[in-house]
């Protein structure tokens, strides 16, 4: 028996340090119109959607650390969201920068249904980047530093009439981050990412920055036999350009749809 889902890649374009959290949501909300007027039932964003990627910046000051983070989802800022995406009976994914109750710093992202409940949360297992400053590096990447690791793994949920899975960038770069959604038998897997054009650990990999984000996300979606959404952030976000790329994945591994940015 055939089940259909309509879902939306909603490639977000750049925040910068002066965007407050009600600008970007209003973006997303937008992003959110566009595609339900499209006939989309599931919009994907991308991995920290709602502030720049701030671990580009070393911080000491755990206050201000904080700020970039959300303590609760949703909150006052984020609600319209919800409630938007519930009025037009839309779910979504959105990645963002998660404080617990208990302390814990986790770079996160949630499904939401179509009634504007959160139906699953994911915590990003491969952090990249370093925890120190390390002043020689053209540009830092601490998210070691601002991060735990998620404690839960890959796990799945039933929603949108099959089973659906989260990840976060580097995340899509490991095999077994596909294996593990894979042998619980996903059928969708989500990926926000973040990904500069040049990356300073391995300048000689720039030019294919585009094909490697590709290539990972097609042998995924072939291997596990399961559609793959991934939805980046593009454009300059503080001085970085960003790759874009963003795309929807067959089980065949084909391309179905991707942006040309
Ligand atoms: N946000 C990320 O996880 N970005 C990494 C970069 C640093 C290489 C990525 O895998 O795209």
């Amino acid at each position: 028996m055939p089940r259909y889902v309509t879902v939306a890649a909603a490639q977000l374009g750049p925040v910068q340090r002066e965007h407050s959290r009600a600008d970007v949501v209003e973006r997303l909300i937008h992003l959110l119109r566009d595609a339900h007027s499209l006939g989309a039932e599931l919009v994907v964003f991308p991995e920290l959607a709602l502030t720049t990627f701030f671990p580009r910046w070393y911080m000491t000051d755990q206050a201000e650390i904080d700020l970039w983070f959300e303590r609760e989802m949703p909150g006052p800022e984020t609600k319209p969201l919800f409630d938007e995406a519930a009025r037009l009976c839309v779910g979504f994914v959105l990645g963002y920068a998660e404080l617990t109750e208990d302390g814990h710093h986790y770079n996160s992202a949630v499904l939401v249904d179509r009634d504007g409940r959160i139906a699953h949360r994911y915590r990003k297992v491969h952090l990249p980047g370093h925890d120190e400053h390390e002043p020689w590096r053209a540009f830092q990447h601490l998210e070691k530093r601002y991060f735990e690791p998620g404690p839960e793994g890959f796990t799945v949920t039933r929603a949108f009439g099959g089973i659906v899975g989260m990840l976060i960038c580097n995340d899509r770069r490991w095999p077994e981050s596909y294996r593990s959604l894979g042998l619980q038998g996903v059928e969708l897997v989500c990926i926000g990412y973040n990904t500069p054009v040049h990356n300073p650990p391995a300048p000689d990999h720039d030019r294919l920055g585009d094909f490697h984000n590709h290539l990972v996300m097609q042998s995924g979606a072939y291997q596990n036999g399961t559609w793959v959404v991934g939805v980046a952030k593009a454009g300059d976000e503080e001085g970085v350009p960003m790759i874009g790329g963003s795309c929807i994945i067959a089980p065949t591994g084909e391309k179905i749809g991707r942006a040309h940015v």
